[in-house]
């Protein structure tokens, strides 16, 4: 089987990380959000890309989830003492990344190849693909204007209002060529944000089409459980944007794309309405606590795609 799993962020991860378990390199390729991209002290930053290869690496940070366990951050120490700019930190090791995948790049790779050359030195042998090489930028509207993407998440924590969500060029962005569409027996969305880690993928052009034309199933797992994100974001924004933070909001997001929704055991009553949005349904422990949790939710994803 050939599965496509949409990534981004910490929660994606997590899911991606039992895939890779399940499934070997051959059977499973992760398409990861890159509209939270940005430079960053002249340094090209892929948050999503990192944090993926960072969890099937065995290096990403237990407790944030994005980053390395084994960091240490003198550089930002100093820096911060020279008067410097350290509201989004990068540690010492994960530098060395970033000093490296700016060299990839300036030496004419693309993000694609990059992300492999650095994917294959940290030891990940599954295929980790950026949705595009092409540069595209979520932008969070919020009362006091436009915000890029880390500033209102990273430096803003979050705080100001979402009214909506744009993603500067994504129109013009090429998909990435190698999604192996032709083989594909299954999509997965992983328990990412909706709006700011799958929305981007989707608005890529020639994505959606794509895995409709496949004509395999679309699973998508709830991130929202017992109407709370399991991290992050997610039910603020659904509530600032007057979506009903709810697994069935989720669903109801994804309705005429996903065909298959997992909802969380405590959301068991919300199948029926799920259903109804035309979707095919089953109830799994979609809180990721432990690898294990990770591994048994892959395995059931995987069963309910077949
Ligand atoms: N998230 C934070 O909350 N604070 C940080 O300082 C921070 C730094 C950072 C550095 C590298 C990286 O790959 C990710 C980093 N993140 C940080 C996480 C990241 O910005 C977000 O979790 C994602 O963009 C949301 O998916």
């Amino acid at each position: 089987m050939t599965v496509l799993a949409l990534t981004g962020g910490v929660g994606g991860a997590k899911l991606a990380l039992g895939l890779a378990r399940v499934l070997p390199p051959d059977d499973v390729v992760f398409l990861v959000n890159t509209g939270d991209d940005f430079e960053q002290l002249g340094l090209p930053v892929s948050p999503d890309v990192d944090t993926l290869t960072y969890t099937l690496a065995g290096l990403a940070s237990a407790d944030a989830g994005w980053g390395r366990g084994d960091e240490t951050w003198h550089f930002m120490e100093t820096l911060e003492r020279l008067g410097g700019e350290t509201w989004f930190r990068l540690g010492d090791r994960d530098l060395a990344l970033h000093i490296r995948r700016r060299e990839l790049l300036a030496s004419g790779a693309g993000l694609t190849a990059a992300t492999a050359a650095i994917a294959s030195a940290l030891g990940v042998r599954h295929t980790i693909l950026p949705m595009s090489d092409d540069a595209v930028r979520t932008q969070v509207l919020t009362p006091g204007g436009r915000l890029p993407f880390q500033h209102y998440f990273v430096r803003d924590r979050c705080v100001p209002k979402a009214l909506g969500f744009e993603f500067a060029g994504a129109a013009k962005a090429r998909r990435n060529p190698l999604i192996p569409f032709g083989r594909l027996t299954a999509a997965v969305v992983c328990p990412s944000n909706p709006f700011v880690s799958v929305d981007p993928i989707l608005a890529v052009p020639g994505i959606v089409d794509a895995l409709q034309e496949a004509d395999v199933p679309i699973v998508a797992v709830t991130p929202v459980v017992g109407g709370k994100a399991i991290k992050g974001p997610t039910a603020k924004m659904m509530r600032e944007l007057g979506i009903p933070a709810t697994t069935v909001g989720v669903a109801r997001h994804y309705a005429g794309f996903v065909t298959r929704f997992v909802i969380d055991e405590v959301d068991a009553a919300a199948e029926p309405a799920v259903r109804a949005l035309g979707m095919r349904t089953t109830v799994a422990q979609t809180v990721m606590r432990t690898l294990e949790d990770r591994v048994a939710l892959a395995r059931a994803v995987v069963e309910f795609a077949r």
